[in-house]
């Protein structure tokens, strides 16, 4: 396994879970939520979804989609964004949902696409016992350094030109876009609340790692070719850097964040303590041979050293060397594998994430 050319902060200081639960984890919630992601509303709003459209027989298939619209109200204002669910029409019992934060286009999700793609194969997650839902990440918040002008922000801040250091980047505004999606989710009776996951690609797959650190309502997370600010290592890193991300995105993550640029030795935080936020709940990670700009070593790196906190829960972790492209390693509640190809999302990488929260002894006695 690659060691960066500096450690990372320590994860855990005392090595109880009593300690972890009640200081060193929210300790770490906190240092990411003011130096990376910024710090989403917790309450003073409230959430209601309506039923808009519902499609019998959705991508050629014998499956049902029902777009819901989510009513995010807050003191300035209302805001509302759809999201998909995709049913099979023949189902047993309250079923488990994979959510895909979907940062491409709509025409992947939409039911009256023609297009499927391994992006989001739906009759694949459906045959395997899932519902599959997504949301769009635009429809949250848009992916444009719009000044937050334009998405859920605006419904929460009336001064948008002296925002704090630490208020809430656009991955946060996803983030909790999809928590919404979960406040609707987890009141609907065909779905099982206890085994809803958060899935997400690049920069869904760092929002679906925020999102389930955040809200412990979600099962399970799995992050694909996340890189950057997402599941890998910091320190040591190769391809992009902190510097190249908040160049590229600035309204992605808070503006302390930006004190960090050409500074993560000194960061006294680093990603795997992003995944270590998710223990003791199932958590995937997965890479791609050529996505050299997200960098699968320093993924699965962060994926090992995340097993410390794992481990205070009496669950296994991660160990041995990086594995061979197509080789998916199991550690307990914690996965990964490395796909050969490019940065994407594959239906080959979400039936690797089935089949490892299929293996979960919790989710096998559903
Ligand atoms: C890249 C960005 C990455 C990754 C990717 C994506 O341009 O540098 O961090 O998030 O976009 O989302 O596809």
């Amino acid at each position: 396994m690659k060691v960066p050319s500096s450690l990372p902060p320590v994860l855990l200081k005392e090595t109880s879970s009593e300690t972890w639960e009640n200081s060193r984890r929210p300790e770490l919630l906190a240092l990411l939520r003011d130096e990376v992601y910024g710090a989403a509303p917790l309450r003073g709003f409230s959430t209601r979804f309506s039923l808009s459209e519902e499609t019998k027989d959705a991508m050629h298939t014998k499956i049902d989609c029902r777009a819901y619209t989510v009513t995010v109200s807050a003191p300035l204002g209302e805001y509302r964004f759809p999201f998909y669910l995709y049913l099979p029409q023949q189902r047993k019992g309250p079923l488990p949902v994979l959510l895909l934060i979907n940062n491409r286009e709509r025409g992947l999700i939409d039911p009256k696409s023609s297009r499927t793609d391994g992006f989001f194969p739906v009759a694949e997650l459906t045959a395997r016992g899932f519902a599959a839902a997504a949301l769009l990440t635009k429809d949250v918040d848009t992916d444009q350094d719009d000044g937050f002008q334009n998405g859920i922000v605006r419904i929460f801040e009336s001064d948008l030109s002296h925002r704090a250091p630490n208020a809430w980047g656009t991955i946060a505004a996803w983030a909790f876009g999809a928590s919404r999606v979960m406040d609707c989710l987890s009141q609907l009776p065909e779905l099982d609340p206890a085994r809803i996951s958060a899935v997400g690609h690049s920069r869904g797959g760092k929002t679906a790692l925020w999102c389930a650190a955040n809200d412990r309502r979600f099962y399970s997370a799995y992050s694909s070719c996340s890189g950057c600010t997402g599941a890998a290592i910091t320190r040591g890193k190769q391809g992009e850097r902190v510097a190249d991300i908040n160049r590229a995105f600035p309204y992605w993550f808070c503006q302390n964040y930006k004190n960090w640029n050409g500074r993560e030795e000194e960061m006294p935080f680093d990603q795997q303590m992003l995944l270590a936020l998710i223990a003791p709940r199932p958590l995937y990670v997965g890479s791609a041979t050529e996505d050299l700009w997200a960098d699968p070593q320093a993924e699965f790196l962060s994926a090992c050293l995340a097993g410390e906190a794992y481990r205070l829960y009496g669950e296994k972790g991660l160990a041995g060397e990086f594995p061979a492209p197509e080789t998916p390693l199991h550690g307990g509640r914690i996965g990964y594998h490395l796909r050969t190809g490019e940065h994407n999302l594959t239906a080959y990488d979400w039936q690797r994430y089935i089949d490892f929260l299929q293996g979960q002894p919790d989710f096998a006695v559903k």
